[in-house]
């Protein structure tokens, strides 16, 4: 029997040789490669962990003390070995396994995560009650470098310095975000070499001046307090040990004897400690190794050549028609700037980064920081666009209000991934950016249809200049209409009527208008005359379009792909209110109060009825309601 097959609970490790934990990880390698490479998910980040999480389970014990994963998107092995290898083959498939963290899902997951840098927060939290509760579990939180980027990080690092708890913060550094990471503290973390030399320079000068005879040791006591400041300008530990955190390291995070042995002495303080650990992205499968960039999230491939396995129909997706018009867009306009959270690739500014260098900033994980710092370039005059994904959005909230809305700056934000995203399930569906974006003074906010209308709402939002425009696209491809050379901008809050009709009025923004335009021809197929609106602005909305319509065809249905409080239809309902328009009956296709799990995006749609066919359902009970 192999190894892997004895392993159900961390207690099966704690029975294995360092030999056999070794040959353990290479079974576990094994079993990730496998199942990612049918199902896709966090390739490249979770084998860079298998080592870290088999010696922190070997050391501590979970569920009792707590393991905090970051983000929780290199937790595979942690998954694993804590009672879910038998159902590992489910990984983000709807209905089994998460890709992330997920408390609902195991006790041993002691945190939900999926968006960065909340692990040391959530651990200083759990650490503070485990004490008021006079219980002496021991709380672990292991972030990466890149999630060091967050602002979120150091505001944890702060409070624990200053009540002085005992957390161990384990430092993943491999150093990577998605992309190469960023920013001062990324070349700061790698200044280890140096370190070392100065430690050996300092063994050699300290055993010179101790030999001298008379002052020698006066000297040393001297050079030694002087070397001391000098010391914490050149090495990583500076800046914990700043915190009030006693900090080790660094050291190799895949020599599991020596994770093990400096695990077990940690565990033994009881103050905040911060432990500094080397890792390889992508470790032990060449082709993650060779590119952990691209199998940092990566679909389905096949594991011998490391190729994926999606056979693209040509169609762009979304992401891709941005970035490429952005491109064209900034070439003849010199005040057009990029700026994106530590997600160039996600986005679709790696070609922007390429070509204009000077005008493209990657602020690190860091949403909130990156949408002041657009504000900041928009009062002088530049035209930032912010591209950030809608759920890591919700971070830059308040800078959005204070910063960019207040004084009505016009900030474009390009907000990619909005609706349901898919196998990352629902700390990463975009669902709340409509209503937390049209409640705002000055924002507009617009949808596109399909690929084109992303295009003309780019050259829309590149031309408006009265203040802040978002506009909110679907993760994966278009609907294969041709993207056009060239464009004019839109009317500011004009929608379409594409389809007129009599009995049924479809009112649709974003990817839901095609769904509309189906369900339309499905019904007239069945004698049922329907209309069908591109609504295309969120806000302002187009009430003199709108509001004829509903007088003319009082079934109503709205359709989006975002909760149904606060969103599209709501607005349809707010605004019919306000303008005095009554006697219509409405049917608002959304989501319900619920967040949506991970599963097949196509899938998730059609379940919550956002689909054609959903709509036909919706139709027909509004008819039957009426007749
Ligand atoms: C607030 C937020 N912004 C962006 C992301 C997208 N994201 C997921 S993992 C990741 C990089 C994290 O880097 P690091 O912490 O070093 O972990 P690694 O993947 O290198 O193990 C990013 C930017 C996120 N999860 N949360």
């Amino acid at each position: 029997m192999s190894l892997i097959e004895q392993i159900f609970y961390p207690s099966d490790l704690k029975r294995l040789s360092i030999t056999e934990l070794s040959d353990l990880a290479k079974e576990i390698r094994g079993l990730i490669v496998d199942v990612v490479s049918k199902n896709g998910g966090h390739l490249a980040p979770s084998l860079g962990t298998v080592e870290l999480a088999i010696a922190l389970h070997y050391v501590f014990d979970s569920p009792k003390d707590k393991i905090i994963w970051d983000v929780g998107h290199q937790a595979y092995t942690h998954k694993i070995i804590t009672g879910r290898r038998e159902k590992f083959h489910t990984l983000r498939q709807h209905g089994g396994i998460s890709g992330f963290t997920k408390m609902s899902e195991s006790p041993h997951d002691a945190f939900t995560t999926g968006h960065s840098a909340t692990s040391i927060s959530a651990g200083l939290g759990i650490a503070s009650a485990k004490r008021l509760k006079q219980s002496d579990e021991k709380i672990v939180v292991v972030i990466g470098d890149g999630s060091m980027t967050a602002g979120q990080a150091y505001e944890g690092l702060n409070q624990t310095g200053d009540i002085h708890k005992d957390l161990i913060v384990i430092l993943n550094d491999n150093e990577m975000a998605i992309s190469p990471n960023v920013g001062a503290l990324s070349s700061f973390l790698s200044r280890t070499l140096s370190a070392k030399y100065l430690q050996d320079f300092r063994r050699s000068m300290g055993d010179l001046l101790k030999s001298l005879p008379g002052i020698g040791n006066d000297i040393y006591q001297l050079a030694k307090r002087s070397e001391e400041s000098f010391k914490t300008f050149v090495t990583p530990g500076m800046l914990f040990e700043a915190f009030g955190f006693e900090y080790f390291g660094p050291i190799n995070g895949h020599k599991l004897n020596h994770l093990i042995d400096i695990l077990n002495n940690v565990k033994t303080l009881s103050e905040p400690v911060l432990l500094h650990v080397r890792t390889k992205k992508g470790k032990g499968y060449p082709p993650a190794e060779k590119k952990p960039m691209y199998f940092h999230g990566v679909g389905s491939f096949e594991i011998k050549t490391g190729n994926s396995n999606k056979h693209r129909n040509g169609i762009p997706t979304y992401t891709e028609v941005f970035g490429e018009k952005l491109v064209e867009l900034a070439a003849i306009d010199d005040k057009v700037v990029a700026v994106t959270a530590a997600m160039p690739e996600g986005t679709g500014l790696a070609e922007f980064s390429r070509r204009f260098p000077d005008r493209f900033f990657d602020v690190g994980i860091a949403e909130q920081h990156g949408v002041t710092f657009a504000a900041g370039l928009a009062t002088e005059g530049f035209k930032p666009v912010v591209s950030i994904y809608s759920t890591f959005l919700q971070r830059a909230y308040d800078q959005i209000v204070h910063d960019v809305c207040i004084e009505s700056l016009p900030v474009k934000f390009a907000i990619d991934r909005g609706g349901i995203v898919g196998e990352d399930g629902p700390t990463h569906n975009g669902l709340f950016d409509f209503s937390y974006l049209r409640s705002l003074p000055n924002m507009v906010v617009m949808s596109p249809k399909d690929e084109n209308e992303l295009f003309q709402m780019l050259v829309t939002a590149l031309n408006y200049e009265d203040g802040p425009i978002a506009f909110r696209y679907p993760r994966g491809t278009g609907i294969g209409v041709v993207v056009e050379k060239d464009v004019p901008p839109l009317p500011i809050g004009k929608g379409e009527l594409l389809v007129e009709g009599d009995d049924i009025l479809i009112l649709a923004i974003g990817p839901s208008v095609y769904e509309a335009l189906s369900a339309g021809s499905i019904l007239r197929g069945d004698g049922i005359s329907t209309a069908v609106v591109n609504c295309r602005f969120l806000k302002p909305l187009d009430i003199e379009l709108i509001g004829p319509l509903v007088r003319k065809i009082p079934r109503v249905i709205t359709v989006e792909t975002h909760v149904r409080q606060g969103g599209f239809g709501s607005a349809v309902l707010e605004c019919l209110s306000d303008q005095g328009i009554t006697g219509y009956s409405i049917k608002r296709i959304g989501i319900p109060d619920t967040f949506v799990e991970h599963g097949n995006q196509k899938l998730l749609i059609s379940k919550y009825g956002i689909d054609a066919a959903g709509i036909v359902k919706a139709a027909k009970q509004l008819c039957a309601l009426s007749t």
